[in-house]
């Protein structure tokens, strides 16, 4: 190739690149230009490596001019990719404005589930008077939840209670796994664990074959009460009972205690409030008794103790069981259990 050729083609490949630089906006096409014209085999590179085939001072300005022409290109470059840079952070910068004037979004706040609420503010009242939470199984043998309860199987008083088998029999063919259809089963465990003194409450999911309506719901909640020592009565039962009335409902609250039936209590006894709603005069809430039962109790009859190992001679006890969703009813002033369980937003956000 003559001098003149070269140099031709050297000011060719320089004014191509800058032209064709100009329209370059993106990274990706920088590095490809970059390759096309100063890369091992780009135009320029392949210029100047003809210029060994010149003669030498012919060499000497083509030579200066192609390390002016690589010079400015590689300049050039180097101001392209500063250009790109920056209009790639501009746009980065408008994209995430903040414009912090503006008002904010709102904040879904959770809540307590009223049930949780009353679970707790039970659970509360009585661990300040020394009781402690303890929780059991829901899926419960029938020796806890029936016969160590003083229920030998075929005894009428199961009929109290109607229950969910599991499909589960023992040697002698029969049924022999539930769901447990109370709490009371725990104060058979709990009194098998430890020895006196025993001073616990149980609140957890009980199971019924029951219709539903209004008031029942074939699966609840339940809290149970035990107190066991030496020389509890029925004094010490009224005065706990008493004293967790007033701190729920209210410190004007009366009780009232009438006899009632469970076959693992003797004597057994229910338990009820004056109406918190119209102070015993007789409303809606109390269905004009001016009383609202709210739990069954009594002194731990003297088989229990024995079936767990228990000296009747020596200790005695009491126990109770009360329902929470007809508490939280009755507090709350809710007029169908099953809005407890029917997850609707409208009724839950009240609380
Ligand atoms: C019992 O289950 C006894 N274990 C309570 C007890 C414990 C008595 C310790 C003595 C000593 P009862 O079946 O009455 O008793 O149930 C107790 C409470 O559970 C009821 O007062 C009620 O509030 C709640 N309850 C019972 N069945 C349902 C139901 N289907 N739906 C909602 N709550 C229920």
């Amino acid at each position: 190739m003559t001098s003149q050729n070269l140099a031709r083609t050297i000011e060719q490949a320089r004014e191509a690149a800058l032209e064709e630089l100009r329209g370059l906006t993106g990274e990706e096409g920088l590095e490809e230009w970059r390759v096309r014209y100063l890369g091992r085999r780009g135009r320029l590179t392949a210029a100047l490596r003809s210029l060994g085939t010149l003669a030498q001072e012919e060499r000497r300005v083509v030579g200066a001019q192609a390390n002016q022409a690589k010079a400015l290109l590689e300049e050039s470059l180097a101001q392209a990719r500063r250009r790109v840079r920056e209009s790639r952070i501009a746009g980065l910068a408008q994209e995430e404005r903040i414009d912090v004037t503006r008002p904010g979004r709102p904040v879904a706040m959770g809540r307590f589930h009223p049930l949780t609420r009353i679970l707790r503010e039970i659970c509360d009242a009585f661990e300040s008077m020394g009781f402690q939470v303890v929780e059991g199984p829901e899926v419960e043998w029938d020796r806890y939840n029936f016969e160590m309860l003083n229920i030998p199987r075929d005894h009428p008083a199961r009929d109290m209670w109607n229950t969910l088998w599991i499909d589960q029999e023992d040697d002698e063919g029969r049924q022999s796994m539930l769901l447990r259809t109370h709490t009371s089963p725990m104060q058979a465990r709990t009194m098998e664990r430890v020895k006196p003194p025993v001073r616990v409450i149980v609140p957890g999911k009980c199971y019924r074959y029951e219709a539903t309506d209004a008031t029942h719901e074939w699966h609840f909640y339940q809290v149970e009460g035990l107190a066991v020592d030496e020389g509890i009565t029925l004094a010490n039962l009224k005065g706990t009972l008493y004293e967790f009335a007033r701190r729920l409902f209210g410190a004007e609250r009366k009780v009232r205690f009438r006899c009632d039936y469970f076959p693992f209590v003797e004597p057994g006894v229910e338990m009820a409030i004056d109406c918190f709603a119209c102070e015993g005069a007789g409303c809606r809430i109390c269905r004009e008794a001016g009383w609202i039962e709210i739990l069954g109790a009594g002194m731990v009859h003297p088989k229990v103790l024995e079936g767990v190992g228990y000296d009747p001679a020596v200790h005695t006890g009491f126990a109770f069981g009360m329902g929470p969703e007809r508490i939280a009813m009755l507090k709350y002033g809710i007029e169908d259990i099953r809005l407890f369980y029917s997850n609707d937003l409208r009724f839950l956000r009240q609380f």
